[in-house]
C-alpha cells in the first residue's frame, strides 16, 4: 500500500481523522509575511525531513461553551496527551518501516510563565497544518478549520519519508466578523490589518497565568466565538448571538453557568 494512505489508515485507526502532510521544502517560500525564522524550519530542526506530518483532534464546541471552566481544562489536558502519545505512536512505526521520524510535542515550553516574555516555541504546528492545506489564519492569529474552525489542536512528526503533501487553501476560512476581537476579555486581539501580529501575546499569557491560579485555564473564548466550522452545525449552534447573554437561550447559558460553578475557583 502507498505510504501516504498508510499513514492515513493507521491515524484513523488511532481516532485520528485530520491528517495532512506538508513538504519541508515548501517553509523555504514563505506565502506570506511575516513567516518563521530559517531556525524554526523543519529541515534546520531535524536535518533530512522531507514531511512534515499534522494531526488535528477537535475541542468539543459544547464543552469549550463553558470556558473558562474546569470542563475545559480538563479537555485541554486530554487531547495534549493524546495529542502527543498519538503523534509518539506514528513517529515509532515509521521508523520501524525504516523512514526516520521524530515527533514535535503540541505545545514546546515549560510552563505559561516562559511565555510571558518569550512567547514561542521551537517550531510551529499552525504553520505547518497551513502549509499542509489543513486551514487558514483567522484574525485570532488561530488556523482556521473548514471541520472545526479553530477548534482543533494540533501536533506534528518530522519524517524522512517522501509523502504526497497538500498545498495551502486558495480562500482564506476567516469571515472577519471581529468576534473574537470583540469577545477577548484583555483586549489581546487588535491589529486586524496585520493578523499575522495580531495578538498581544503577553495579555493573553497573563490572563492565562491567572486562569490557570484559579483551575480554569486556558481561556478559550477566540475559539469559542468563532462562527467558522461545520462542528456548530451538529451541535446546532450556527446563531451566534447565543453567546451575547442569557436572551436567546437561557437553558443554555444556564447550564454554562452551573458548570463554572465547580471545580474552580
Ligand atoms: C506560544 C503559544 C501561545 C502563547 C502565544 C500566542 C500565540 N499566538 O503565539 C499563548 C499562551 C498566549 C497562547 C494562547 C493560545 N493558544 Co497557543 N500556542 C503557543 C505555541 C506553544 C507556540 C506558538 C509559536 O511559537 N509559534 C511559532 C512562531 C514562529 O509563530 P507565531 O508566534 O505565530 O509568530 C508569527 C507571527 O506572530 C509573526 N511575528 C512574530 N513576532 C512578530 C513581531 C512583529 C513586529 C511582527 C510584525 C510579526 C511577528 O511572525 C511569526 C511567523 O508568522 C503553539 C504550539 C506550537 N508549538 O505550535 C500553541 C498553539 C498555537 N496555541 C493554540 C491554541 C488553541 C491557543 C489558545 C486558543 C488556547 C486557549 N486559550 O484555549 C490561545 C489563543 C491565543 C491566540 N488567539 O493567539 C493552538 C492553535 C490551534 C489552531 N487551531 O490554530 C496551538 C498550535 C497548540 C496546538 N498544539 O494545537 N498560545
Amino acid at each position: 500500500m502507498e505510504l501516504g494512505r498508510k499513514v492515513r489508515d493507521m491515524c484513523r485507526d488511532r481516532g485520528v481523522d485530520m491528517v495532512g502532510f506538508a513538504s519541508a521544502n515548501t517553509w523555504d517560500e514563505p506565502p506570506f509575511d511575516p513567516w518563521p525564522l530559517q531556525a524554526f524550519h523543519p529541515k534546520a530542526i531535524f536535518p533530512g525531513c522531507r514531511t512534515v506530518i499534522v494531526l488535528g483532534l477537535p475541542v468539543t464546541l459544547p464543552i469549550l461553551e463553558t470556558a473558562p471552566s474546569i470542563w475545559y481544562q480538563e479537555l485541554y489536558k486530554n487531547l495534549n496527551q493524546q495529542l502527543d502519545e498519538r503523534a509518539y505512536q506514528l513517529s515509532i512505526a515509521l521508523n520501524k518501516l525504516g523512514h526516520a521520524s521524530a515527533y514535535v510535542p503540541r505545545d514546546g515550553y515549560g510552563s505559561i510563565e516562559v511565555l510571558v516574555k518569550n512567547p514561542y516555541a521551537f517550531f510551529s504546528h499552525r504553520h505547518a497544518a497551513y502549509l499542509a492545506g489543513l486551514g487558514t489564519f483567522g484574525l485570532n492569529n488561530m488556523l482556521l478549520t473548514k471541520e472545526y474552525g479553530p477548534r482543533v489542536r494540533f501536533v506534528s512528526v518530522f519524517t524522512t519519508a517522501e509523502l504526497p503533501t497538500g498545498r495551502p487553501m486558495d480562500r482564506t476560512l476567516c469571515v472577519r466578523c471581529l468576534r473574537c476581537v470583540k469577545a477577548c476579555p484583555v483586549q489581546a486581539i487588535g491589529n486586524i490589518d496585520y493578523p499575522e501580529a495580531s495578538i498581544d501575546k503577553e495579555r493573553c499569557s497573563l490572563r492565562s497565568i491567572e486562569l490557570k491560579r484559579k483551575f480554569r485555564s486556558p481561556c478559550g473564548i477566540c475559539i469559542k466565538v468563532c462562527p467558522v466550522g461545520e462542528d456548530r452545525k451538529l451541535y446546532e449552534r450556527k446563531d451566534m448571538g447565543l453567546y451575547d447573554g442569557p436572551e436567546k437561550d437561557k437553558e443554555l447559558y444556564d447550564a454554562w453557568e452551573h458548570v463554572r460553578k465547580y471545580g474552580s475557583l
